[in-house]
Formats: structure tokens, sequence, C-alpha cells
């Protein structure tokens, strides 16, 4: 094979590979593995999974394909001999930024394992010009930019696919552009990206700003553009139905291609819901379906036959309720279908809390996708329960056979074989390959759990990928940390219930007690990466707290040789690859019951990392795999804190008024040293709201916290007992294998 790519990219380089600039090298691959992905393209199968999604967070993509294809190490050593880096060539590529966090990266591993299992699988999704907002830091506050990804030589392949899509008084042309998906040594599917002809990038002026009324010119310019306004809003109504109208018209042509008479349509597609974002795919499809001349009740029943949901979060406010208005200006022609659609629930259910459009005129789309889905699934079992019974309750007793759970996982392509390549050859070496086809396989490590060698080496290569990232972080951001600190990481979206703010008031503690003289026996790294929704206010000054530590942390010389902290900027896929392999302890610590699964946990698990975590999400069931000595829990359990919202008792300033080390931490933040370096406005804005609301409860936990976060860094002393838990976090992992979720899906749900 590698013979084969020196050919074909000698061909591209004009035969002087060791000439070659890294960007040509590059676009040389580039070239080349598209045209090895394309070889592996596949139309076996009669039903096909789409799986339709407004994020797909995929980072780089030259490493993972090489890797899919097989053909990575061969290619790296090949160019090794001319002198080249393919660490550096990779380099060249720009991260496409098109999810948040963890809904977005959770359809790219989708997809990956779709096609490693050979499933007739293709994604559909929105082609974000600038993505998210790229992030930097300026006076200790989060700023916000473009981040432009797509170049003239780009994974985008354009198609001749395009449709009118037709929005209230207006109609755009759409394109679709396509990005191959390659199976672990199999199958090529494709990630379905659709754009319009008329977008503008030159609408966008300083920083993320723009006319968010130009429809025609702003459609895929930004993923969930700022929705703290009316304009905004509706513009995120117009990127959905764009997505769900291409979405259904490329469906029913592949499907009306291969012979289905539209009747049969369930025997030909799933469709996969992900989130309410693409909701608007059921009252579509029925649209499309009575215009090639299906009666309502017919097209209805069909589609039902058709949709599935996931649903990814419980927080209220994350749960898209739509207003009718908006919805008769942007899209009118689904309005009498919607309207039909409740109407039969209303006919049906006396319970207005399963109503589709409320008495507020609001248009519930979870509501719609349960009704007329045939399968509801939770991401995790705690998520599924709760959903089951509280959340969702009222639907669960109408459905309880829709309803059904399928804990999360990640691609071990990208979070083990390529990020951490020192532990893949190691693995290999130990226990075989059958871990790469197999995951569970992974348990053979479990052998070795008592041998000081396998211990010992385990240890050194966490140690080097300490070192990797410590250069990286100087090369990147300038800073410089102690490859022989402790890290302690919590990388995610910002949000107060995922409780930064519970970390950062812990940091507070330690740089307290090291000023008095006690100081840790190994040094401490906290490291921080999260982005913060531009409009989120408070998320914003925890970054700002956060940015203010850091500063006034590392640079008093009494603290920071034992104590640093490091707010990753502009935290991606492409930076996780390099901080989840070189982390000690996983920070988990969302408020029980929040945090409907998380994937990072599995990352860092998979990786060697300890997590202390709260019972919340996935850490449920990772403490399950590894048993209690091999995780650090506490906190309340998601029953006392669904207890303390039903009945509304948790009161913040109790707890600081009786706990002494929690009123020193908080009162910190607004003291001269932070007022110092930090602005008043953020600091104080902060300061109140833990003591006066806290809706996400961190003082009810911080005690139990800060006394597990003692515990865990005494027994990283112990580096033999340290490294048996390492051990057994990675042999453990495997069910969190992307492979076995997406198994999973199409046994229960999908069944192509
Ligand atoms: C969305 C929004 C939008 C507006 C205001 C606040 C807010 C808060 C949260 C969200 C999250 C939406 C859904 C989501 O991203 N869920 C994440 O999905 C992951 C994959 O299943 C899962 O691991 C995470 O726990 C879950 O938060």
């Amino acid at each position: 094979m590698s013979v084969n790519v020196r050919e074909l990219l000698e061909k591209k380089c004009g035969n002087n590979i060791a000439a070659c600039t890294d960007e040509q090298l590059y676009y040389g691959l580039l070239g080349i593995v598209k045209e090895l992905a394309k070889k592996k393209e596949s139309s076996e199968g009669k039903k096909k999974i789409y799986y339709i999604s407004a994020e797909f967070l995929i980072g780089k993509l030259l490493s993972n394909n090489l890797i899919n294809l097989g053909i990575y190490d061969e290619v790296a050593s090949m160019l090794e001999q001319y002198g080249k880096d393919i660490n550096l060539i990779e380099q060249v590529e720009p991260e496409p930024s098109l999810g948040n966090g963890g809904l977005g990266r959770l359809a790219a591993c989708f997809l990956d394992s779709m096609a490693t299992l050979g499933l007739n699988g293709d994604g559909i999704g929105l082609n974000y010009h600038f993505g998210l907002f790229l992030q930097s830091f300026e006076n200790h506050l989060q700023k916000e930019s473009k981040n432009p990804w797509i170049e003239a030589d780009s994974w985008l392949t354009k198609t001749d696919v395009t449709y009118s899509i037709q929005f209230g008084g207006f109609t755009v042309q759409s394109r679709m552009y396509d990005l191959d998906v390659t199976g672990f040594e199999n199958r090529t599917n494709k990630l379905h990206l659709f754009d319009i002809e008329t977008v503008d990038e030159s609408l966008v002026e300083n920083g993320i700003g723009f006319n968010k009324h130009d429809i025609c010119k702003n459609l895929t310019l930004f993923l969930y553009p700022d929705d703290s306004d009316d304009a905004g809003r509706m513009l995120r109504v117009y990127q959905q139905y764009f997505m769900v109208s291409n979405a259904a018209r490329l469906i029913l042509q592949e499907c009306q291609a291969k012979g289905c008479n539209l009747y049969d349509l369930p025997e030909y597609a799933a469709i996969q819901i992900n989130d309410t974002h693409p909701s608007m795919v059921i009252p579509e499809l029925i649209r499309l379906l009575m215009e090639q001349g299906i009666r309502i009740h017919d097209a209805i029943e069909i589609v039902s036959k058709t949709c599935a949901y996931t649903n990814h979060t419980i927080l209220a406010e994350a749960l898209e309720k739509w207003p009718m208005d908006y919805l008769n200006r942007a899209v009118p022609q689904l309005m009498p279908i919607i309207r039909e659609l409740d109407t039969i629930v209303k006919d049906k259910f006396e319970d207005r809390s399963v109503a589709i459009i409320d008495d507020g005129n609001l248009v519930h789309m979870a509501n719609m996708d349960i009704h007329y889905g045939y399968s509801v699934n939770g991401v995790a079992y705690l998520h599924t329960e709760i959903l089951k019974k509280n959340e969702l309750n009222n639907f669960y007793k109408i459905y309880p056979e829709k309803f059904n759970n399928k804990t999360n996982g990640i691609t071990f392509r990208r979070w083990l074989m390529h990020c951490n390549k020192g532990l893949k050859h190691y693995l290999d070496q130990l226990i075989g390959t059958e871990w790469h086809k197999d995951a569970d396989q992974l348990e053979k490590l479990l052998a070795f759990a008592e041998d000081k060698n396998v211990l010992q080496k385990l240890l050194e290569i966490k140690k080097e990928n300490k070192h990797v990232l410590a250069e990286y972080l100087k090369k990147t951001q300038g800073v410089e940390i102690d490859e022989n600190s402790i890290f302690d990481i919590q990388v995610k979206r910002l949000h107060e219930y995922k409780r930064q703010q519970m970390n950062a008031l812990y940091v507070i503690h330690k740089y307290l007690e090291i000023k008095e003289g006690k100081k840790p026996s190994t040094p401490i790294t906290v490291i921080f990466g999260a982005k913060a929704a531009p409009a989120y206010v408070i998320a914003k000054d925890i970054i700002h707290l956060i940015l203010c530590l850091q500063e006034v942390v590392n640079k008093d010389p009494e603290v920071s040789p034992y104590l640093k902290v490091i707010m990753v900027e502009n935290y991606n896929v492409t930076k996780a690859e390099k901080l989840i392999p070189a982390c000690d302890i996983s920070e988990q610590i969302s408020l029980a019951s929040k945090e409907a699964s998380g994937t990072g946990n599995m990352k860092f698990m998979l990786n060697g990392a300890v997590t202390l975590g709260t019972m919340d999400g996935a850490n449920v069931e990772i403490a399950d795999l590894v048993g209690e000595e091999n995780i650090y829990v506490f906190g309340e359990s998601s029953d006392t804190v669904i207890e303390h919202y039903e009945k509304a008792d948790y009161v913040s300033k109790d707890y600081y008024d009786k706990e002494e080390e929690i009123k020193e931490a908080v009162d910190f933040i607004v003291s001269d040293i932070m007022l110092e370096v930090g602005q008043k406005e953020n600091l104080e804005r902060l300061y109140h709201e833990l003591l006066n609301k806290d809706w996400f409860m961190t003082l009810l936990d911080y005690k139990d916290y800060a006394a597990k976060r003692e515990e865990i860094y005494k027994d990283y002393e112990d580096r033999d007992a340290w490294a048996k838990k390492m051990l057994v976090n990675t042999a453990k992992a495997g069910f969190f294998s992307s492979d076995r979720t997406i198994a999973e899906y199409n046994k229960d749900i999908w069944k192509l």
C-alpha cells in the first residue's frame, strides 16, 4: 500500500518528496486519501440509516482517515525516510468546528462506528462556514471571532445535488457537499453537509457580528448563532428547516431510486433525530409525502415508523419550544401539519403536558418527536431512568415500549489509536491487536494488574504524554508547567451545571492553604478548557474567574512551584487529543441528574486517567465497571438533588455561613487581590450568584468534593497503586466503544 502512496505522492509533488513543504504534502495526501476512500464506497444495503444532526464535531481528518484506511504507520514511516514528520504535516489542516461539544462529537464518533461496522448509514447536517466561534482571551475575558475552515482544496466534495427550499416569502437554492466517512478497515459512508449558493462571508464584521435578518446571505455562516434575541432565534428556525427539508428530499429521492413506493419507506430508511434540532423533519416529510399524493393520515403513519428520537438533555431551558408565530413566518407550509399533529394528540389525551402546542402557543419539538417517532432513547442508564421516572414520565406512561437506553460511546480509533500512540503500541505488544476490532478485549490487560514492569511502563507512557503536552502548551500559549506535577483536568463546554466554578473554588482554597505554608507533596497543575455561549453571562464570568486565578496563582512565587492554573484557549477536538492522554485526574463534577451522559469522561478513562466525579450520567456506569477503589465519587445523589428542586429548599447562603472554608473561597472572588487583576462587575456578579442563587448547587457538594480531592491527591503518591488504577480504567473502558453503542442502535432501533 505505502509503495502506492509513495508513487501517488511523488506524482502530486513533482517526484521529490524531500523538497516538498509540509503544506504541499498535506494537500497531496488529502487528494490521495480522498481517492482511496472513494474506492471503498458501497451501495450495498436496501435500508439506510440517516443520522440528522445540527452538529458534527469531526475534528481533523487526515490521520483519522489514514488509520481507518489501514495505512497510517506505513505512510508515517515512508515520510520519515524523507525527513518529514506526519505530526507537522497534520498541523497544516484546519479543524472544522461544526459543533458545541458532546452532542456534536458523539455524532462524529457514531458516523465512524457505522462505517466501521459496515452499516449503510450517512450523516446529514449543515456546512457552517465559520463553525462555532474561535475563542481567544483578552483582559481575562473570552473574545469570539470567526473560525474559517473551508479552503479551495478541502475534504469537502461539491456535489450536483441542489434543491429549492422555500421559506415564508422567499426561496433559497441549496447545494450538497460531501465528506467521506472512512470505516476502520471497512466501507466509506458519507456526511452530507448542505449549504446555500448565496452565502456571503463578507457579512461578518468584527468578531462574530453580522446582519441576522438577511437569511439568503447568512443562513450557513455560523453554528447556532446567538439566540439571546429574536433575530438570532429566527435564524435558528431557518437553519433547522433548511437542514431537514434538504434531508427529507434527499432521503425520499434515494429511497425511490431503490424502488421504494413511499408507503414502504420504513423498509428503506431509518431517520435518527439527534436532539430536537432536526425535529421539523417529521412535518416536512409528511408534507412531501402529501405532495406525492399520499393522504395525511397515511403519511403520518409512514413517518411515525421511520423516525426515532434521541434526547440529550433534561435541562428544561435546552428543550426547544418554538413560538407559533416564528414558525408561521419562517415555514408557514408546515403549520397546517403541525396543527393536525397537535389536534390528534389533544383528541387522544386529556393530559395537556403531552400536547405539541401549549396554551401559550409554543410548539414543543420533543413532544412531537415522542408522539410521532417509534423510539425515544436517553444516552446513559441514569439519564434514561430520569427521563422515564421524571422529565418524560407522562410520555412513558403512554408509550412505555418506545423508551430505551443507549449509553453513549466514543471511537477508540481517534481516542486511543490516534491520540495516544505510545499506549496503543504498548497495548498491541502486551495483549495483541484484537481490541482494535473488539474493544472488550482490553480486559486482557487485567491479567497484568500486579505486574510491576507493566505498571512501570504505563507510568512512563503517561509521563511522556505529559511532557508532550507541556511542550505544546509552552509553544501555543507560552505557559510553563511542571511535567512532574499532577495533571488535574476539566475540559468541556462551560455551563453552571458542569460546575467549573466548584473546581475554581477548590483552587482558591488550595492557594490560600499554600500561602499559609501547607504545601502539597506533589505539585498540582489544574487545567481548564471551555467555551461559553456568547450570550451566557454567568458562564463568561466563570471563565473570567479562572483567568484571574491563573494570573494570581501562577504569578505568586510562593505558590506557583506547588500549584498552577491553566485555561487552554479555544478548546477543541485537536486540543482534546493532546490533553486527554496526559491526564491523571479527570474532573466529572456535574450536579447529579444534570449531565445526560458525558463522553469526555469515557475518553479520559480509556487513556488511563482516574475519575473524580459525581454519580451522574455515564459516571455511574464507569463506577460500576471499575469498582470503588478505582474511581473517586462524591456529592449528593440524583434523587436528593431532584428532591431539592421539587421542594425548592436549597439555600446556598446556609452553606456559606456554616462552612468557614466555603466562606473563605467565595469571599476571595471579590478580594482586593482578585479585583486588582479582574473586572469588578464580573467578579461581583459571580459572587452574588453563588451566594444568593447557585441554581446548580455548587456549595451543596463543595465540602465532600474538597475532601475527595485531598484523598485522590494523597493516593496519587503511591505510584504502584495509582498505576494499577490506571490499568483497570483502561481495561474496563471497552464498554464505552461507540462500536458497541452503534451495534445496539442497529439491533434495537434501526434494524438494518
Ligand atoms: C443546550 C443548551 C441550549 C440553550 C441553553 C442552554 C443549553 C444547555 C445545554 C444544551 C445541551 C443540549 C444537548 C447536549 O449537548 N447534550 C449533551 O449530549 C452529549 C451526548 O449525548 C452528552 O454526553 C452530554 O451529557 C449532554 O449534555
